[in-house]
């Protein structure tokens, strides 16, 4: 595995590469160096053939507690306009495989951004998000008002970002913006991503990929649009080895071996 200074990487599962933020004294604050790492690491584990899941988690005290407040403290218009700061922080909102945040501790301003872009969301019950940019002077930056207004709805993405208030593990559970709060006799959220990815892994890459790409549709496109897109793609799984493979080992009442093309 290639070494980095601000995260780790390793395979715990068949198919499935697991990515921890290392920044433990500044609560994995995102910093530049951070991201382009993280960066790194995603790009590289999506093009990997080996690799069919991926999990991003923190440590037991912090998702990631937000960007970097000190380096960015003094930064001017002209530069982080010109320099398209944070531009680049999309990146992993742009992979094929699918990718679970495994959330524990502190996930607020970019760090619960960055759960958000992520395509499933598993919290620990210690998990707290927030978006407390407003106390800062500022707002959102990484999607924080589009993607959590889409995840829980107007009233409550206001009175969050508005208020600066975190929320718990549990409220995000209510809310529809988690999946599930894992609880820790469960051996921990980090294991239940894991378990989830190799779940994932276990299917035909090929199909996965159609299915993340046909549900994020329907954040992005009118329903019409969506349906069209949805039926066009399902339509394209015939041209595949593994939907031949599907129904055949269905028909003949075996398991089918998945050649991911
Ligand atoms: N940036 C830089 N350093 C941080 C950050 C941060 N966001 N959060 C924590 N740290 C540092 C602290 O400065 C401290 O460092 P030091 O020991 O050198 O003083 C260390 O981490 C430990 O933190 P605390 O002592 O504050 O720990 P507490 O347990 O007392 O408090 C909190 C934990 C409540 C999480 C507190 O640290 C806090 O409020 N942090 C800031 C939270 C915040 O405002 N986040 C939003 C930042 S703005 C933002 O994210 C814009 C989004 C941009 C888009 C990103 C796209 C992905």
């Amino acid at each position: 595995e290639k070494q980095y200074e601000f995260i780790l990487t390793s395979r715990p599962a068949e198919g499935v590469a697991l990515i921890t933020l290392n920044r433990p004294k500044a609560l994995n604050a995102l910093s530049t160096p951070l991201f382009t790492e993280l960066n790194d690491a995603v790009k590289r584990f999506d093009e990997d053939d080996s690799v069919r899941a991926l999990v991003l988690t923190g440590s037991d005290r912090a998702f990631a507690a937000g960007a970097d407040i000190k380096e960015m403290k003094d930064k001017q218009f002209s530069e982080v306009f010109k320099g398209k700061f944070l531009e680049s922080w999309g990146l992993l909102t742009t992979i094929r495989k699918p990718i679970i945040a495994a959330v524990s501790g502190y996930a607020l301003g970019g760090g619960c951004e960055l759960a958000l872009m992520c395509d499933i969301i598993l919290a620990s019950p210690s998990a707290k998000f927030g978006q407390p940019e407003i106390n800062i002077g500022v707002i959102p930056g990484g999607g924080g008002s589009q993607r959590l207004a889409h995840a829980i709805g107007k009233s409550r993405a206001m009175e969050i970002v508005l208020t600066g208030r975190n929320f718990t593990a549990q409220e995000a559970s209510d809310w529809g913006m988690v999946s599930r709060v894992v609880p820790d006799e469960e051996g921990g959220v980090v294991k239940a991503a894991v378990d989830m990815a190799a779940v994932i892994a276990s299917k035909s890459a090929i199909a996965v990929q159609a299915g993340k790409e046909v549900v994020n549709a329907a954040f992005e496109h009118t329903l019409a649009e969506g349906l069209r897109y949805e039926r066009r793609l399902f339509h394209g799984m015939f041209a595949t080895k593994d939907q031949k493979e599907g129904m055949s080992a269905f028909a003949e009442k075996r398991q089918p071996k998945w050649s991911h093309s």
